[in-house]
């Protein structure tokens, strides 16, 4: 039995705060923050209906993966792609940090569940913050309140906590938007349990819920228990004849989950549902099928690119109801972004708050919304089932210029692991670092896996038995031809590769057996080049062979059965 008063307490010994709130949940209290968010000239209200506009500081506008640390018992537990630092000497830090560090501030205190709060398998956090803007948001992207509380008596909870670091004294105390980057700190205790984040107010740096309790410090849990916590989108496809599958699909941060979870199928007779755009939940079920859960209750979006064109279902959910962050404002008080293909009513004022000269971006390109999963007019009637959802195939994909083909399916769950843990990609704005870079990203979770990922490559291996294995895929958007431009038009016309990969499932479309894997057989995707239907054996040769010495990283940790599926593609290609 937890007691979340007293740790509440011994914590605000700690942070000394002026006073403070526990949140209720509900509605009222909700436009309450709404409207002290308004009056204290943080949020901006917009004409559209309960929407508001929040402009953050320049410096914090992502997640800051170079100060995002694992205190796990070992470094080596942590393994290669994380930072980690002993949990003494941290947690010894971060008292430093964190004493006094809400002086002049209020505590706010959010019970708040990861997944339905009556689920078995949802988990359980208590988030303190002396941010108004992230109590506002943690109140759409989790369910938070009294009943969770409640709940958190019977059992116990994750411990997060969360200071924009800047309390009374300092010169910055007063500003809008307070923060601290040079003493920025995102912290996770893997063994005990435990999140504190400092200096950030942004996305996934401060809302603690998200990539802090529902991927890394679930990814642990999910080791521990027979489980996967996942960077992943979960969608419904529905075919003509009624037929529905789920599918999952794990791509890095900005590279198109959100869109394919909101997918608009253009071709007749097919229907796609969300059920989730960022997290999945994956447990086997008794039956063999692996079984997925969306353990979310918002969307945290992408705003550039999204318009009506490309994402109509994300426009209808983002019509009401919304919070904007780092948008353009229109003369019209709304919102607008790069690629949002409308004439914006001028004058326009940027993300900065600076007048638009046309020049410069309007937004932030990690400009985001933030609105509740169930106003979605898409979404799945299964979204909230405490089982989850049944999984027919998985897809693993990233921004790769050239060598990767549209759609490859994998001859078996080991090669489907290779796959994932091949991943590659262009790096986006939705982490501080150099964009358009290639890194690895396996699995799409290089900056969310909790413990070394050498190990976590072997948890997923671990679940080659079950007898309803989803198919795997490696697919690729973002193929340029030789003049720069994408090879493939994209977004609703993704439908295409789902419409085979569905068929696939089915064992209906026939598919061409390759050294790399099943590739769709001419004619089986409509009006895709050759070329990103095929793949070219010397790109992947070099590919192959940059990956076995990227893999040299995970060193004993790199688990044997992926070494021999790399080898024998190194024989076949
Ligand atoms: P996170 O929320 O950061 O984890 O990102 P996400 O994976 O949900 O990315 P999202 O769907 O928001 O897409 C990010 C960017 O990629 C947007 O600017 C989209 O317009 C663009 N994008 C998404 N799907 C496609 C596609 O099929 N083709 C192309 N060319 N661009 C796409
Ligand atoms: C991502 O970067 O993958 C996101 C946005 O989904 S944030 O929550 O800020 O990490
Ligand atoms: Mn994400």
């Amino acid at each position: 039995m937890a007691d979340p008063k007293k740790w509440v307490a011994e914590m605000a010994t700690l942070l000394q705060p002026e006073n403070i709130v526990w949140i209720e949940g509900g509605e009222e209290e909700h436009q309450q923050i709404l409207d002290a968010l308004v009056k204290a000239g943080i949020a901006i209200p917009l004409d559209r209906p309960k929407s508001y506009l929040f402009q953050s500081d320049p410096r914090d506008v992502a997640r800051v993966e170079e100060k995002t640390f694992i205190c796990s018992p070992t470094k080596e537990e942590a393994g290669p792609t994380n930072h980690w630092m002993a949990a003494e000497e941290m947690k010894k830090h971060l008292l430093q940090l964190f004493k006094g560090a809400m002086k002049g501030r209020t505590l706010y205190v959010i019970p708040y569940s990861m997944g339905p709060i009556d689920s078995p398998f949802s988990k359980l956090g208590i988030q303190l913050t002396d941010s108004l803007y992230v109590v506002a948001h943690m109140a759409i992207m989790t369910r938070v309140g009294r009943e969770v509380l409640k709940k958190i008596e019977q059992k116990s909870f994750v411990p997060c906590v969360h200071s924009v670091g800047v309390p009374q004294g300092h010169p910055d105390f007063d500003s809008k938007w307070p923060c601290n980057p040079e003493k920025l700190i995102v912290a996770h205790f893997t063994k005990e349990r435990e999140i504190w984040s400092f200096g950030s107010g942004y996305g996934g740096n401060a809302l603690l819920g998200k990539k802090c309790l529902a991927l890394r410090i679930a990814s642990v849990l999910a080791r521990d228990e027979g489980w996967l916590a996942e960077h992943m989108l979960i969608v419904g496809i529905t075919n003509p004849h009624g037929e529905k599958r789920y599918f999952l699909g794990a791509f890095p941060s900005a590279c198109g989950k959100t869109n394919l979870a909101m997918i608009t199928p253009n071709i007749p007779g097919w229907k796609a549902e969300t059920v989730g755009d960022d997290i999945a939940w994956i447990r086997p079920g008794k039956d063999g099928w692996l079984y997925a859960v969306n353990p979310e209750a918002g969307f945290f979006g992408v705003a550039p690119g999204t318009s009506e064109k490309s994402n109509p279902k994300a426009m209808a959910t983002i019509a009401t109801n919304t919070l904007f962050t780092n948008v353009a404002l229109t003369g019209d008080k709304n919102v607008y972004w790069e690629g949002m293909d409308i004439e914006p009513k001028p004058p326009v004022t940027t993300w900065l708050g600076k007048p638009w000269d046309g020049k410069e971006k309007a937004a932030q390109p990690n400009a985001r919304f933030t609105a509740p999963v169930a106003q979605s007019p898409h979404v799945d009637p299964a979204w909230e089932a405490e089982e989850g959802v049944p999984i027919s195939g998985i897809l693993f994909g990233g921004r790769r210029s050239d060598r990767i083909p549209l759609v490859t399916e994998a001859k078996s769950w080991a090669q489907g692991v290779l796959y994932a843990a091949s991943i590659s990609s262009e790096m986006t704005a939705a982490a501080a670092g150099t964009i358009g870079k290639l890194r690895h990203d396996p699995f799409a979770m290089l900056p969310f896996c909790g413990y070394n990922m050498g190990d976590y490559f072997q948890h997923w291996l671990s679940f080659q038995n079950l007898p309803h294995l989803p198919k795997i895929y490696l697919v690729n958007w973002f193929r340029k031809g030789a003049d720069g431009k994408y090879l493939w038009p994209g977004f609703s016309d993704n439908t295409r590769v789902l419409k085979w990969i569905f068929e696939r499932t089915q064992g209906k479309s026939e598919g061409i057996n390759t050294p790399i894997g099943i590739l769709p057989k001419k004619g089986e995707i409509d009006g895709a080049v050759d070329e990103i239907l095929t793949y070219d054996p010397e790109g992947w040769k070099e590919e192959v062979k940059e990956l076995k010495h990227y893999f040299t990283l995970f060193g004993h940790h790199f688990p044997q059965a992926l070494s021999n599926e790399l080898e024998s593609l190194v024989t076949k290609i």
